[in-house]
């Protein structure tokens, strides 16, 4: 366990990840207090705090303590309060969209810097969330691979977000989704802006395709490296209570929402904060 000024910090795996105590998250967030929330953050990538009943406003303000919000997802509701809080249910015989490893939106080029997320109504079990630190498995690499990473760069786009697209508008649909998502180019081994640290950059969920190899060769090389990003030392799991809230860095993490909780009801509050204001 360690303490900055106000906050409690419970590391949670070697990885990544700390549960904090020690401040109320619903409470005043001044500007020395976000401060310290987002070195925390910088340090271990993952922040959970439990009785969290942040009101939609009070999400966002939180969020826009850290930087600024950006255009919405092409594909979720919003909180009818604020437009900024996209609601994510799922139940029944759904077919949730986040049980692969990702980080957000990195098919942008300017994929958003980091996400606060709200559990609202919890399964009685299952629905948990797991984070995998991409610091961890770039450490992790062989000195030759991490070279030859370095040297690539690879396509992300909108993945499997193409179905609900198809099943919407057919062909057309799958255009206009993708015209309105976009596609983005981006080091296969990224460096974080912060700590400088450098991190495998590619997710199963957004990552098609590597630039300068052929679709096969590519498509080897990332189902190699999906594996890695898989292995459990490099993770950290969440079992969600209502009111809990997650901070992450979606620089250097990757996550993974697990669907085995249906046909229960599971329903998050999310924030997106594009651009990360102490650094851009
Ligand atoms: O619902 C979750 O636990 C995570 C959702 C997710 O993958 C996301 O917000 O990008």
């Amino acid at each position: 366990m360690n303490a900055r000024n106000k906050l409690v910090l419970d590391r949670l795996t070697p990885a990544l990840g700390a549960e904090v105590s020690g401040l109320r998250l619903d409470g005043e967030i001044d500007e020395a207090l976000a401060d310290e929330i987002y070195g925390a953050l910088i340090d271990h990538q993952v922040l959970i705090f439990r009785d969290a009943d942040l009101s939609p406003a009070t999400m966002v303000g939180l969020a826009n303590s850290f930087g600024e919000l950006g255009a919405r997802h092409h594909s979720y509701v919003t909180h009818p309060e604020n437009d900024d809080v996209v609601i994510l249910e799922w139940k029944d015989d759904d077919r949730p969209d986040a049980a692969e490893w990702h980080a957000d939106m990195t098919y942008r080029a300017q994929p958003p810097f980091g996400t606060i997320l709200k559990a609202v109504v919890v399964p009685p079990s299952g629905g948990d969330t797991l984070w995998a630190s991409m610091y961890s498995v770039y450490d992790a690499l062989s000195p030759g691979l991490r070279d030859d990473l370095s040297k690539l760069e690879a396509v992300h786009d909108m993945g499997a977000f193409r179905t609900p697209a198809y099943l919407e508008g057919g062909n057309d649909g799958i255009q206009a989704a993708l015209q309105g998502a976009g596609t983005a180019v981006h080091p296969v081994i990224a460096h974080h802006p912060v700590s400088g640290r450098p991190y495998l950059n590619v997710s199963e969920s957004f990552t098609r395709f590597v630039i300068g190899l052929s679709a096969p060769e590519g498509g080897r090389l990332l189902t190699e490296l999906f594996d890695l990003i898989n292995r459990p030392e490099h993770h950290v799991r969440l079992r969600w209570k209502p009111n809990t809230v997650a901070i992450w860095d979606n620089r250097g993490t990757q996550h993974y929402a697990c669907a085995d909780y249906l046909p229960q009801r599971r329903v998050m509050h999310r924030v997106a904060v594009v651009r990360d204001g102490r650094v851009d």
